[in-house]
């Protein structure tokens, strides 16, 4: 699978019970609006909307609680669970699945969706998880209990079991084909967590002192040793502020509006990409639209567009 997918199927999951901060939601509707559709059939790409998946409004399910927390992880795990049949019907019906979140605990079903399809077919997975953050919490070391920051440890199969199991099968991705690209904001425990368990990560600083294709170029030499195929978890908050102030957790000093593209340009080039989430929008944040814009720039890099 070289060639560039031209059917994607745009899958919403406006979930923002992963954070204590409201908004995310409301992603998918933005990203819609602001015709992620008609740019896609630009680039002569097939854009098939399969709506959103159902997320409970927050408003009927109580306020989450170190006492209640149990109730967001049962209903992040219905969302997921729904998320992940979507994600590997739509590799089923030989397309691409484009998940709009939501926060980025919405990526455990797409992620473990695809990590499924390809381990079902004798192929590993190779993950870039591009963040601000490690997301590598576990229930242990959150300090704020939110699961957005525990996804990626989550896929790699520690923390709420439920989560863990998501989809109903258990871990299905292995850390040497995990690469994290653009971290600068980590909780403690989290970095010796990052340090010990054996995936690849690029800071910041790697990203400034390297530049970002010398990074990307590594990352994917080394996980296309193993993994026929790739998926992209991209929070929209690896991006600077100046260029992506709407997201619920800005951290300055991130990717620039080029070290963006270019990575999302050079992974595309590769011909792998079978899946990719665009996670972190909160238009109650956004400034002008800024940020639902460049979300649909990036798919579009990242489905091949080009600069010529
Ligand atoms: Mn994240």
């Amino acid at each position: 699978m070289k060639e560039r997918p031209n059917i994607v199927e745009i899958i919403g999951a406006p979930c923002d019970l992963g954070c204590n901060q409201r908004g995310a939601n409301v992603g998918p509707a933005m990203i819609r609006v602001a015709g992620l559709a008609d740019r896609l059939e630009e680039l002569s790409i097939r854009a098939i909307d399969g709506g959103d998946v159902p997320v409970p409004l927050r408003e009927r399910l109580g306020k989450a609680s170190p006492q209640n927390r149990g109730l967001y992880v049962a209903t992040i795990g219905q969302i997921c669970d729904e998320l992940f049949a979507r994600v590997q019907a739509s590799l089923r019906a030989g397309r691409f699945p484009l998940v709009l979140g939501g926060d980025h605990a919405i990526a455990i079903g797409s992620i473990k969706g695809t990590a499924d399809y390809c381990t079902t077919r004798g192929a590993q997975l190779g993950l870039l998880w591009v963040d601000a953050h490690a997301d590598m919490n576990t229930p242990a070391t959150s300090v704020s209990g939110n699961i957005h920051g525990m996804p990626l440890s989550t896929v790699l199969g520690l923390g709420f079991e439920r989560l863990v199991h998501v989809g109903g099968v258990g871990p299905r991705l292995r850390p040497e084909n995990v690469a994290l690209i653009g971290i600068r904001d980590l909780d403690r425990e989290e970095r010796t967590f990052v340090r010990e368990t054996g995936i690849r990560y690029y800071t910041m600083k790697d990203i400034d002192q390297r530049g970002m294709y010398a990074v990307i170029t590594e990352a994917l030499d080394d996980l296309t040793k193993r993994c026929a195929a790739l998926h992209v978890s991209f929070d929209l908050d690896a991006v600077d502020p100046v260029y992506a102030p709407g997201v619920s957790t800005p951290v300055r000093g991130g990717l620039t509006y080029r070290e963006a593209h270019l990575l999302l340009e050079v992974i595309a080039e590769r011909g792998l990409l079978r899946s990719m989430d665009l996670v972190e929008l909160n238009p109650m944040n956004d400034v002008g639209h800024q940020t639902t814009r460049l979300c649909i720039e990036l798919a579009l890099s990242a489905l091949g567009k080009a600069i010529v």
